[in-house]
């Protein structure tokens, strides 16, 4: 899996192993959340987080567990994956509820879901691959890309999405870790971000067979 804060560079970093014969990339459904039957939950959730941040996380939710257990093309590969069903509860929902955007009662109903979903259903995860940037660079980030629903973002947001990684990644004090963690830091240009890529490379193969 991999996990960091909003424009870390995930995409970037799945592209570039993409090019491997033997690895697979699921990106993150952000199209679905974008476009749900002519909706765009992603949108409401950005303009009015109190109202439709649980609209928004139920249907995460549902399109990261089917990700998850989308069946592997070879068994022969390794997989790799944009976020997951655990960094959407323990950083998003996490998120809006420790601002108080998000009620009690949808924050006990979507735990409830979690939980039923993470020990009914297997889901299996080899490593977490960390991208770790400092909240100003993904802002950088954030405004290069342009994307209309992020408009919205300011830095203080990406501030507390950065403490949760680092609590639940770095200092492992929040929620549990469903595998070994390897940070990557990702602070660097797009040149030195490759050199760091093929450095990590053999150690992220190596997970997935051990
Ligand atoms: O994330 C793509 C966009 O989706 C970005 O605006 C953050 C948002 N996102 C991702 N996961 C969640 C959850 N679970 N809740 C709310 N918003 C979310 P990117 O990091 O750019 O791939």
């Amino acid at each position: 899996l991999t996990s960091g804060n909003i424009a870390s560079g995930k995409t970037t970093f799945l592209e570039y192993f993409s090019k491997t014969s033997n690895i697979e990339v699921l990106t993150e459904p952000v199209s679905k959340w974008r476009d749900v039957q002519g909706h765009n939950p992603l949108s409401l959730m950005y303009q009015d987080p109190e109202r439709w941040g649980m609209t928004l996380q139920t249907y995460v939710q549902l399109t990261m567990l089917d990700r998850h257990l989308t069946p592997m093309v070879s068994s022969a590969s390794v997989r790799m994956m944009e976020r997951s069903i655990f960094s959407a509860k323990y950083i998003f929902v996490e998120n809006l509820s420790r601002s108080g955007k998000m009620p009690a009662v949808d924050y006990a109903i979507l735990s409830e879901w979690f939980d039923w979903i993470t020990t009914n259903i297997s889901i299996p995860v080899d490593l977490i691959v960390y991208l770790q940037t400092s909240p100003q660079t993904c802002h950088d980030r954030l405004k290069q890309r342009c994307r209309e629903e992020e408009k919205v973002i300011p830095l203080k947001y990406l501030d507390s999405i950065h403490q949760l990684h680092e609590d639940w990644l770095i200092k492992q004090t929040s929620f549990p870790l469903p595998a070994p963690v390897l940070v990557i830091p990702a602070d660097h240009d797009r040149q030195e971000m490759q050199n760091q890529y093929e450095e990590n490379r053999d150690k992220i193969i190596a997970a997935c067979f051990t």
